[in-house]
């Protein structure tokens, strides 16, 4: 069947594609369909990740899988989270989102952080599955690696002294937050 990726954000494209890819779905992108982006009003990422996978099932009449995702950092109360993407301004220029979560981080408190990722499945008739994956790490400083989207290059997953910006694409794929909910959503593709 089709399956709409209800997510603008292009690094959510790619790993979304690259896990969807065994599953056999033919994918439409949400920018293809001409689909408008839904003001993020939820207090939650899951209530987030539904209003956009519910707009984008409902306007294409098609089953629809949206992504809602943030860095969480401990030493300032989970901020930026919801408004991880927020942080980045209106150019969506990372570099100036990295540099606020370093300058805001009181010096002496832990630097220890995680990503979070909501997904949402959406069916044309209003009916939705969610799921939420967790991975926990921690900040670098300065930002490292190339590779990846957002705040990767200052993110260290436990246990590895690389970035992600640093790990190659199909590393950071085989284990993140987003890896992690999308192993629970299997069962649920259309
Ligand atoms: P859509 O709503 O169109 O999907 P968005 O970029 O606005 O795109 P979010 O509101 O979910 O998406 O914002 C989440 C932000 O958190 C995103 O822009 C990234 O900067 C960051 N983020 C999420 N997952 C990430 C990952 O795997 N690596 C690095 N940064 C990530």
């Amino acid at each position: 069947g089709r399956l709409v990726l209800a997510t603008h954000n292009p690094g959510k494209v790619i790993e979304l594609a690259e896990l969807l890819e065994p599953h056999g779905l033919e994918i439409v992108s949400a920018g293809d369909l001409g689909l408008p982006e839904p003001e993020e009003t939820g207090t939650t990422f899951i209530a987030n990740a539904e209003l956009k996978a519910l707009a984008a099932a409902t306007a294409s009449g098609l089953p629809a899988l949206a992504d809602d995702s943030g860095l969480c950092v401990d030493s300032l109360g989970g901020a930026p989270g919801l408004y991880s993407a927020r942080w980045a301004g209106p150019t969506k220029d990372f570099s100036i989102a990295m540099r606020r979560v370093r300058d805001e981080m009181p010096a002496t408190a832990p630097d220890t952080v995680h990503f979070i990722c909501a997904l949402t499945l959406a069916w044309p008739d209003g009916h939705t599955e969610s799921v939420e994956g967790r991975v926990d790490g921690r900040i670098a400083w300065p930002p490292r690696g190339a590779n990846g989207f957002g705040y990767d290059p200052i993110f260290m997953m436990d246990g590895q002294f690389r970035t992600y910006g640093e790990m190659l694409r199909a590393e950071k794929e085989s284990d993140n937050h987003r890896a992690r909910a999308f192993a629970k959503l299997l069962t649920l593709l259309p």
